[in-house]
């Protein structure tokens, strides 16, 4: 039997979700967002589970959409879905299951975390990562903006003109500068085991009263994205308008073609 793109167990009260494609850097596929949706709606309803943990197997955490897959689904003609409804069914959900799940969701960041990878983790409530943990948004790269909430998350948690930066030029952010410019919460000490230190975290947290830790998580939501939904529908709107020229194309076939790409799209 073949090895499910999402790895679920539990250990006491923390539920570990294990983004499980290494050989792919645990770039997304359908299978691997449907893994996810269906085992946060089943945490949902779980009162064992107190904490969820998400992680990635292997060197990353995620590389963001399989663009391999991508292609493929691209190729399918007339029963392709857009980009906007390739959002709105898969990460778009994901996000509002990660946001609605009156639980503390914390994202373990080993390795690289990269396009729409990096966008759920920062969906996620608190971020714990390795000391050699690379963020990069890459959508830029492949000529689209940052879709999966990034578009939100990150002026929320590094400001309007480090996030707009960092959305443009898809640096590699090294786990240090991430700290210190708000994307993660802590960084583990150089050779540290991150699994055990995520570990004792998520112990902490699943120590907190499960109706404090609930009602703040839905509190804060409350108070800083009420109408996060609809921003996750303009975001795809948004991204839809980016996929319809030729950059997308050129920048994703440069990628798997290991070449550079020639952006051609005039505004
Ligand atoms: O409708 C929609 O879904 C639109 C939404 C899109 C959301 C997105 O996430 S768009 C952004 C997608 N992600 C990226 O553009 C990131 C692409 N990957 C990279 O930039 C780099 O691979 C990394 C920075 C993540 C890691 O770099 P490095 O040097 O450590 O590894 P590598 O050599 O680049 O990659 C290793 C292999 O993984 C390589 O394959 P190979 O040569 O060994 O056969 C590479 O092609 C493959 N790989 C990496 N990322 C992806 C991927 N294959 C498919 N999809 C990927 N995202």
């Amino acid at each position: 039997m073949s090895e499910p793109a999402v790895r679920v167990s539990r250990t006491g009260s923390v539920l570990t979700l294990t983004l499980n494609r290494p050989e792919k850097l645990n770039a997304f596929d359908d299978a691997m967002t449907r893994g996810l949706l269906d085992a946060f709606a089943a945490a949902q309803t779980e009162a064992e589970v107190r904490v969820i943990v998400l992680r990635g197997e292997g060197r990353a955490f995620s590389a963001g959409q399989d663009l391999e897959a991508f292609v493929r689904m691209r190729s399918a003609g007339a029963g392709a879905a857009s980009v906007a409804d390739h959002l709105r069914n898969g990460y778009n959900k994901l996000v509002m299951r990660i946001r609605s799940i009156e639980k503390p969701v914390v994202a373990s960041l080993g390795g690289i975390a990269a396009g729409v990878g990096l966008s759920i983790a920062l969906a996620c409530d608190v971020r714990i990562a390795a000391d050699d943990a690379v963020l990069t948004l890459g959508f830029s790269k492949i000529g689209l903006v940052p879709d999966g909430g990034a578009s939100f998350m990150l002026p929320l948690l590094a400001g309007f003109g480090r996030g707009l930066e960092l959305a443009w030029t898809s640096d590699h952010v090294d786990a240090r500068r991430a700290h210190a410019l708000g994307l993660i919460n802590r960084v583990v000490a150089p050779g540290a085991d991150l699994a055990a230190e995520t570990a004792t975290y998520a112990a902490t947290l699943a120590a907190i009263s499960p109706v404090a830790a609930a009602l703040t998580k839905r509190a804060f939501n409350a108070a800083i994205m009420p109408q996060l939904a609809d921003w996750l529908e303009r975001e795809a709107m948004i991204q839809e308008e980016a996929a319809a020229g030729p950059d997308l194309m050129e920048g994703v076939g440069a990628f798997l073609g290991k070449r550079v790409p020639v952006f051609t799209a005039a505004r």
